[in-house]
């Protein structure tokens, strides 16, 4: 299918912190990179970003500062804006799912889907907090992952292995607001049955989307193999665009629902305000000839190939996206990325200690981007590539061609007269480079296309070195003029060669040599891709502008200065963990009372049947024994070592059966700071059956 122009997103980012170099890596430097390609081939096409302002990521945010979600979501996004415009993320718009716009379109949509009867509309019973009273709905719930053991999967997906959860398949939940357990209550909500969709989301994706990304495919096919159910689209929350119907109050969107609407409404608002550039907006998303492109991460694969779609699908009037070319994530330094433990390259403290860096950090996420698997940034390789690749090969080769010319020919550029083989070499090879770029670029293969953009610079410093002007100079002039003129033209392909990665850095090579770009300087020479190839860039005579070090070698107290930084965060993470948890709600000594502590002895421990979690205790407790289940297995690999140790118990716990044994009482252990349950034990010897007062 040839199409006539693309729609390209990036996911919309949580407004309920900063974004930081794993951001950057995985979205917004391939999309950008992809975008600016189609620009510079005079392609239609248009550029949707804009922060995800709703969701229990915000109102968590909210609570734990004690502002209103407003307010947190008006401070980040106008953080996330600016470091986006600061690292020359080019969107044609960047809003905001607050907006007033976005709000009716998503409620529009809703309400559409729900006229045409594609919801289940069904009651359920559902967690609920009732120390806060509130339904805990995704990140409002934590527990242990069923699939990967993780202690802190949320009630919507667990971050440690990508599986996506409903709040009752976690073990052991808890309230992320209160910490309690939660009960279940009954509430009633919306449906998108997407196991009608399987059938047809297998056939559109597994068949006609071969050319997908492995790692998208792979995963879309997991999911539909697993099978799919129907998954609730609103929330009982009070953040979030109001469910459009009577009697929903206190009910809300999914934000999984409003979020990628998102991407249309911030369309429409871009549409609306610069109607001769964008035309129609319904151009972008409802005609068969437009190219729907989403960027994301690999946690939102199922979202936008699954989900949405179905979304679309049930709509009727929109088109589907052709290709998601998401990402895997980027670690730091060998250890994951971790917003609520300040683990992270944050873009604004990044520009504020590195100003003028944006293209570096561009260059070395895009050359070490995530593509295939995770990936790791580390400031060792950052300052690697930086003075081995940019400064040693592509500054050096600009800057020694711009010295030369300087030296020679007073920076005029120097005329071509009878080439010699290796001339010609490194001309042809400016064409096989540029179609490699491009295959590799239209294939979303990014970081090889960089590395072919960089092949390309080695290619003229390998030039020089052979055919070496400086020596040349003393006696063949017109030779030099024309290896000059030779690396002049490379020079100016380079800056079309890297245009799409490094914009900054471009630029100023452009200004350099004096050749600007369209809408740059309206009196010069318009340059786009298409003449990336060509050897006459640079007309003869032209008068250069000054040469500058397009890099500047990064010395190691910048690199040391960053891994210190990171090592402080690291133990200031290490303190907060010794820190207590605050104490609970005030008791009486009545309430005290009511507990019955007894001391027992073990006279026997093992491994409870069927689970991996709890061990089973024989107490001899001064009144005839009893059986107490624990949950503390992982802690005790040999539990049979416990028999013969004092412990205290809660006798008057009511009897609980647990895997089918009957648990009478509790055992009381110490949680340490860092999450370990420590059996408490009695070093005196006591009578067993003496209360604990
Ligand atoms: N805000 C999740 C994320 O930041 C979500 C993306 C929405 S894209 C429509 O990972
Ligand atoms: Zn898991």
């Amino acid at each position: 299918m040839l199409f006539k122009r693309s729609t390209v997103t990036t996911a919309l980012p949580y407004a309920n912190g900063p974004i930081h170099v794993g951001h950057l890596a995985g979205v917004y430097v391939p999309a950008d990179i992809y975008v600016r390609y189609l620009r510079l081939k005079s392609e239609e096409v248009v550029f949707i970003g804009g922060s995800d302002e709703h969701g229990v990521p915000i109102t968590i945010k909210a609570r734990a500062e004690g502002l209103a979600p407003q307010d947190i979501v008006n401070r980040y996004h106008e953080i996330i804006k600016k470091s986006f415009e600061d690292f020359g993320i080019s969107f044609d718009v960047y809003s905001r799912t607050s907006s007033e716009i976005h709000h009716k379109i998503a409620s529009d949509f809703f309400k559409k889907l729900y006229d045409k009867g594609e919801f289940i509309e069904q009651t359920s019973e559902q967690y609920y907090d009732t120390e806060a009273g509130q339904f805990l709905a995704d990140r409002y719930i934590t527990g242990e992952c069923p699939h990967c053991g993780n202690k802190q999967a949320y009630g919507d997906q667990c971050e440690a292995c990508g599986t996506s959860l409903n709040p009752t398949d976690l073990i052991n939940p808890k309230s992320a607001i209160s910490g309690s357990e939660p009960v279940m209550k009954e509430t009633k909500h919306w449906y998108l049955p997407l196991d009608k969709y399987e059938a047809w989301l297998r056939e559109w994706i597994l068949d006609t989307h071969k050319e997908w990304k492995t790692n998208v495919y792979g995963q879309c096919k997991s999911w539909l193999d697993m099978g799919l159910q129907p998954r609730a689209v609103s929330r009982d929350l009070d953040w979030g665009v109001p469910v459009p119907l009577p009697n929903a109050e206190g009910k809300v969107l999914y934000v999984w629902f409003d979020a990628p609407i998102g991407y249309i409404s911030n369309t429409v608002e871009l549409c609306q305000n610069q109607p001769e550039k964008f035309g129609n907006w319904e151009k972008w998303w409802k005609d068969e000839e437009t190219r729907l492109i989403h960027f994301i991460g690999k946690d939102n694969i199922v979202f936008h190939c699954i989900v949405f779609p179905s979304m679309l699908q049930a709509e009727g009037t929109y088109i589907l996206p052709d290709n998601v070319p998401a990402n895997e994530f980027l670690n730091l330094e060998g250890d994951k990325i971790s917003t609520s433990r300040n683990r992270a390259v944050w873009l604004h403290e990044y520009l504020e200690e590195m100003p003028d860096k944006q293209d570096v950090l561009r260059y070395v996420l895009t050359a070490n981007a995530p593509e295939t698997k995770d990936n790791d940034f580390t400031w060792k390789d950052f300052q690697l590539r930086n003075n081995s690749e940019l400064v040693a090969i592509y500054g050096n080769f600009v800057n020694r061609t711009l010295v030369l010319t300087q030296k020679y020919f007073d920076g005029k550029v120097p005329e071509l007269q009878s080439l010699k083989e290796n001339d010609s070499e490194v001309l042809n090879e400016i064409t096989n480079q540029k179609s490699k770029i491009e295959n590799l670029i239209d294939t979303f293969h990014f970081r090889d296309a960089l590395r072919e953009a960089m092949n390309l610079a080695r290619t003229g410093n390998k030039y020089l070195a052979d055919t070496e002007p400086w020596k040349l100079a003393k006696t063949d002039m017109a030779r030099v003029g024309t290896i000059l003129n030779v690396a002049l033209q490379l020079c100016a392909n380079l800056s079309i060669a890297f245009e799409p990665f490094l914009p900054f850095s471009s630029e100023k090579l452009r200004k350099m040599i004096n050749l600007m770009f369209t809408g740059e300087n309206s009196d010069s020479k318009q340059l786009a891709w298409a003449d990336f190839g060509r050897s006459n860039l640079l007309e003869t005579g032209r008068q250069l502008g000054t040469p500058e070090l397009l890099f500047e070698k990064i010395e190691d107290e910048v690199i040391d200065f960053q891994i210190n930084k990171l090592a402080k965060t690291k133990a200031a993470n290490a303190t907060v963990a010794q820190v207590a948890k605050p104490v609970k709600e005030m008791v009486t000594f009545e309430d005290f009372q009511k507990l019955d502590i007894r001391v027992g002895t073990v006279v026997e421990c093992t491994k409870a049947p069927k689970t991996d979690k709890l061990l089973q205790f024989k107490i001899d407790d001064g009144m005839g024994g009893r059986t107490i289940l624990s949950g503390i297995a992982a802690y005790y690999p040999e539990p049979e070592k416990l028999a013969g140790a004092q412990v205290c118990f809660i006798a008057n716990f009511a009897p609980r059966k647990l895997r089918g044994i009957n648990s009478e009482g509790m055992l009381l252990s110490a949680e340490t700071t860092d999450g370990k349950l420590i059996l408490m034990q009695i070093k005196e010897e006591i009578q067993n059956g003496s209360a604990v007062v």
